[in-house]
């Protein structure tokens, strides 16, 4: 069985969807990050980063980093079609979006959220915090211009990119998606609604 430590509405929300599409058992290990609880000893064997999520796979090992876990998820379970198949063009266009996601978008919301972590003084952290609101939004811009007809990336299929964009852009603000991002808020708000999905969505946001 899968261990999946995180924390609600956190970064480890990704990887229980994608758990729940693949049809995968899993117990969720709650780390409260509000509290500090990522900066024990324990979990810092887990995850040296300190951060959530990790995920204990069936045979003991853990892995971090959310981009990768989805993938992995994918891979292991082909038959739930969550990611183009490996070498495909659509697949490299899959993953370079993954990619874009958690070091463009995930990196600029935590500067948003930490700017203090990101420089030496505490005066210039203000101004990086602005940036990154800047910087953010015009990730989704770029992301809502490469979308066709949707309702998802590559229209039907369900991938683990699409997990992964309905989770970041639930941390923007709602009418800002709306207004700006119509195609990116399509694909969130159908998200929502698929089975697997809508119980995910109430434990976290409700
Ligand atoms: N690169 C990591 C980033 C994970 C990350 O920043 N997680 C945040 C929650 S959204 C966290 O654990 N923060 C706790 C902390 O930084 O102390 C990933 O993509 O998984």
């Amino acid at each position: 069985m899968y261990r999946l430590y995180g924390w609600k509405t956190t970064g480890s929300l990704a990887s229980e969807a994608a758990l729940e599409e693949a049809g995968e058992k899993y117990e969720v290990i709650p780390i409260n990050i509000r509290e500090g609880e990522q900066n024990t000893d324990e979990y810092g064997l887990i995850n040296p980063t300190r951060q959530v999520p990790s995920l204990q796979l069936p045979d003991g090992s853990v892995m971090t980093e959310g981009a990768a876990i989805l993938l992995h998820i994918a891979d292991s379970h082909p038959e739930s079609k969550l990611a183009p198949l490996p070498g495909t063009s659509e697949r490299a266009q899959h993953d370079r979006w993954l990619f874009f996601f958690a070091v463009n978008v995930y990196e600029g919301e935590l500067r948003k959220i930490i700017p203090q972590n990101y420089v030496d003084s505490e005066a210039c952290a203000e101004a990086v915090k602005t940036a990154a609101y800047r910087y953010v939004e015009n990730q989704y811009r770029i992301f809502e211009g490469y979308l066709k007809d949707g309702p998802y990336t590559f229209g039907d299929p369900f991938t683990v990119l699409d997990i992964y964009v309905w989770m970041l852009a639930q941390w923007m603000p709602p009418e800002w998606l709306e207004e700006e991002c119509p195609k990116i808020n399509r694909l969130v708000e159908t998200a929502k609604l698929r089975p697997k999905i809508a119980p995910v969505q109430k434990r976290h946001f409700d």
